[in-house]
């Protein structure tokens, strides 16, 4: 599972402190943190509270990149603090994220080829998130056809079905799950799958477990990429014992060592 760190992010309390005071440090230790637990990118979001979004998002980006070399998740819904971001980043970075609407598509996917870059893309439109299936697949469908028209390397396409907390929206995790099997049969290469993990606990009790028993389920339905907590140890055991047993791995005794990155 290729998972993308999630706690650079202005959401967060210590992570808005630090962008106000530019204090470099809490955010390299963040992002040293979570590649040595295991992450394989990194999220990056000034939250939605920032005044100055453009220059926050470089800060971090440049801090960060003295700190780590794991490849970039620029979050964000603005082009421009994409684009920006996009200039200075080192390695190939994933625009965090287009949605299905043409007007972003055009910007979004153009961006990408622009910069070499892997591309999240939310099944939702201007009419906010379909409650069923068939709406998330046509969305896909009509996502991975532009991506197509482009020329785009479906390769580095990512669909998220986008994941709503359980205490809100309880039927909505079963059809997600089946949903992502069938954005696996749009086209040949198969885009790949990802969800902001952390994202079906929101507000709930049990955060930890619940995480952690939704993202092995979905790695039991064929998910690619998880936005997580890579500091919560139980869930990186949980998601290497699930790739185990779904024969992604070779067993061996020490295989929780063997898998966890470093
Ligand atoms: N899809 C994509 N990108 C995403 C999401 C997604 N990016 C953002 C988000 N969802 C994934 N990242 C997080 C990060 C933190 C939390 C949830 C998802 C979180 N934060 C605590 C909360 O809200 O309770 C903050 C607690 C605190 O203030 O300390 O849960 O779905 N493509």
């Amino acid at each position: 599972m290729f998972i993308i760190g999630e706690l650079i992010n202005g959401m967060y309390k210590n992570v808005r402190e630090a962008i106000a005071k530019k204090d470099e440090s809490v955010i390299m230790n963040l992002a040293k943190e979570q590649e040595n637990s295991g992450a394989s990118a990194l999220d990056v979001n000034c939250g939605p509270l920032s005044k100055v979004p453009v220059e926050d998002m470089k800060w971090l980006v440049l801090t960060i990149q003295k700190a780590s070399k794991l490849p970039l998740a620029i979050d964000s819904t603005k082009p421009e603090v994409i684009r920006q971001a996009l200039e200075i980043t080192k390695n190939k970075a994933i625009i965090n994220s287009t949605s299905a609407d043409e007007e972003r598509l055009e910007i979004y996917v153009d961006m990408a080829l622009k910069y070499n870059a892997s591309l999240i893309a939310l099944t939702m439109d201007k009419k906010g998130v379909p409650q069923d299936k068939d709406a998330r697949l046509e969305l896909a469908a009509g996502i991975v056809a532009f991506a197509q028209a482009k020329n785009f390397d479906i390769n580095n396409l990512y669909l998220d079905p986008i994941v709503l907390p359980v205490n809100v929206a309880q039927p909505q995790l079963k059809l997600l799950l089946e949903v992502l099997h069938e954005f696996k049969i749009i086209s040949e290469p198969a885009p790949k799958t990802i969800v902001g993990l952390s994202n079906v606990s929101q507000g709930t009790c049990q955060r930890s477990i619940i995480n952690r028993v939704f993202l092995t389920m979905a790695a039991a339905h064929g998910l690619d990429a998880a936005i997580a907590d890579p500091l919560d140890k139980d869930l990186m055991d949980a998601v290497i014992t699930a790739e185990l047993l779904l024969n992604k791995n070779i067993y061996c005794d020490s295989f929780l060592t063997a898998y966890r990155k470093k």
